[in-house]
């Protein structure tokens, strides 16, 4: 292995705060040295001599020879480390003067402290993983549920490289086909356009696939929105607080209570949700409450399911019944009608039929409110299962995706028309630059730095 870095870094790879144990990891050409001058193993065995994959006991001890802590090492020697580069880990007790002291006793003895990201970038480096799987690191280590955990680690492990490299693939035998079509140039019924052509659209259906991954991954990552939309007085902040399990919301019975929007977190089946309180639509001068029923409308476009909620126990005006059937006829598919105050008698008048409530709940007696979670849990699934994809597209990764997608329609403009194709050749080969951005393979120094400062050190 070529290891390209002459120095040897070192950081705190565990996070601040309470727990038994930390770990300081070591890694570059001197990391076995440098164990070795700050540690003392039993009957004189030194880090360096150690066969490497072992774990040794033993003292962080001091230049003046007195122990810090009592300790476990990994040590690991390239190629086979995260990083790439020779590697001791050392398991010490989690405390911070005691890690202070580690770090520092492994500086002085000739190692630098680790930027943000650093080993991930080694590992990069040294060809251990390429850019989309460290990014998935990343992710990983964020990850708020079940799902966004799963997805990461799927990643981790090569599930959208390997999508990746399909396309790659693609484009290059696109590209040889342009090339070859310079030599075969007067064989008409080679028909390299066509087979280009049909290449091109297999990774427009690639991309589109890409995108939607993107989309679903705001979701995934930071919880899905419920937004709680209705007229005023219909019972949403009631809702709120009973999906809630607490008074967090005001309930009265003046219409036009709740001003502004409201949001909560929820956690159920593993995932984090974020239930979202508005002010009820209505006609108003007022100017407080105009500007609420405003973020109203712009919460029931950004939220992930609407529970629209209709109080049945009370005639729908002519305005109220054009606002419902709006709002159903945008959202439908994230829509779910809520039927409130169930406890009451029900005013099925003709004018509500238009909207048909999938549940009437009751927040007075509790009434299928268990239900209506169970409900949007199974929207939510549905929403997921449109685009169940084995991987997460990020914003540097979609930016990539979307500047690919133009060179590829400008082949695909190209190969209608009756271009020469040097032309084709070189716009594929600007859709293969832009593509390798992706992975890395041919990444700038600049868009590395970017990426890498959004990693906490020690990773
Ligand atoms: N009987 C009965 N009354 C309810 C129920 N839910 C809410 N209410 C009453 O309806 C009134 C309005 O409830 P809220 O939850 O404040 O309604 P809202 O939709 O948040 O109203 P605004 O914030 O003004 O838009 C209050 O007097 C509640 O006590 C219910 O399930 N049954
Ligand atoms: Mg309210």
């Amino acid at each position: 292995v070529c290891a390209v870095h002459s120095d040897t870094i070192v950081a705190h790879c565990t996070p601040h705060g309470a727990g038994a144990l930390a770990i300081i990891r070591i890694s570059g050409e001197q990391a076995c040295a440098i164990a070795t001058r700050i540690s003392r193993l039993p009957s004189d065995a030194r880090i360096t001599d150690v066969q490497t994959h072992t774990i040794h006991y033993g003292h962080i001890v001091d230049m003046h020879g007195n122990d810090v802590d009592q300790v476990l090492f990994f040590v690991m020697h390239a190629p086979r480390t995260f990083t790439g580069e020779d590697t001791v880990e050392i398991s010490c007790h989690n405390n911070p003067s005691i890690i202070q002291s580690i770090v520092t006793l492994a500086i002085v003895a000739g190692a630098r402290l680790a930027h943000a990201g650093e080993f991930t970038r080694w590992s990069v480096e040294n060809g251990k993983m390429d850019l989309v799987q460290a990014e998935s690191i990343n992710d990983l280590i964020n990850a708020g549920t079940q799902q966004s955990l799963k997805l990461s680690l799927a990643q981790l492990q090569g599930s959208l490289s390997c999508e990746l490299a399909l396309i790659e693939k693609k484009i290059l035998k696109a590209y040889a086909l342009s090339e070859a079509s310079f030599e075969f140039i007067d064989e008409e019924d080679m028909q390299f356009g066509t087979q280009i052509a049909l290449i091109m659209q297999e990774v427009m259906a690639s991309i589109e696939r890409l995108k939607k991954a993107h989309d679903m991954r705001q979701q995934i990552k930071e919880g899905a929105r419920i937004a709680l939309i209705g007229s005023v007085n219909a019972g949403k902040s009631s809702l709120f607080n009973a999906l809630l399990g607490k008074d967090r919301a005001i309930v009265t019975a003046i219409a036009g209570t709740t001003r502004d929007v409201i949001e909560a977190g929820i956690y159920r089946n593993g995932s984090h949700m974020t239930l979202v309180d508005t002010a009820g639509l209505r006609a108003t001068n007022d100017i407080i409450e105009h500007y609420g029923i405003e973020r109203s409308y712009q919460e029931a476009q950004k939220a992930d399911v609407i529970l629209l909620v209709v109080d049945e126990s009370r005639r729908m005006s002519a305005r109220e019944k054009v606002i419902y059937e709006d709002l159903y006829r945008m959202y439908s598919s994230k829509i779910i009608v809520v039927g409130s105050k169930a406890d009451l008698p029900a005013l099925k008048s003709v004018d509500q039929a238009l909207i048909t409530c999938d549940i009437h709940v009751s927040t007075v007696t509790h009434t299928r409110v268990a239900d209506l979670e169970s409900l949007m849990m199974a929207k939510l699934t549905a929403l997921c299962a449109i685009a169940e994809m084995p991987f997460l597209i990020n914003k540097r990764q979609l930016t990539l995706i979307l500047s690919f997608e133009v060179k590829i329609q400008e082949c695909i403009v190209l190969l209608k028309g009756d271009v020469p194709y040097e032309i084709l050749s070189y716009t594929i080969q600007e859709a293969l630059s832009n593509f390798s951005e992706l992975t890395g393979k041919t990444i700038s120094e600049s868009a590395m730095d970017a990426i890498f400062k959004e990693f906490c050190v020690g990773k």
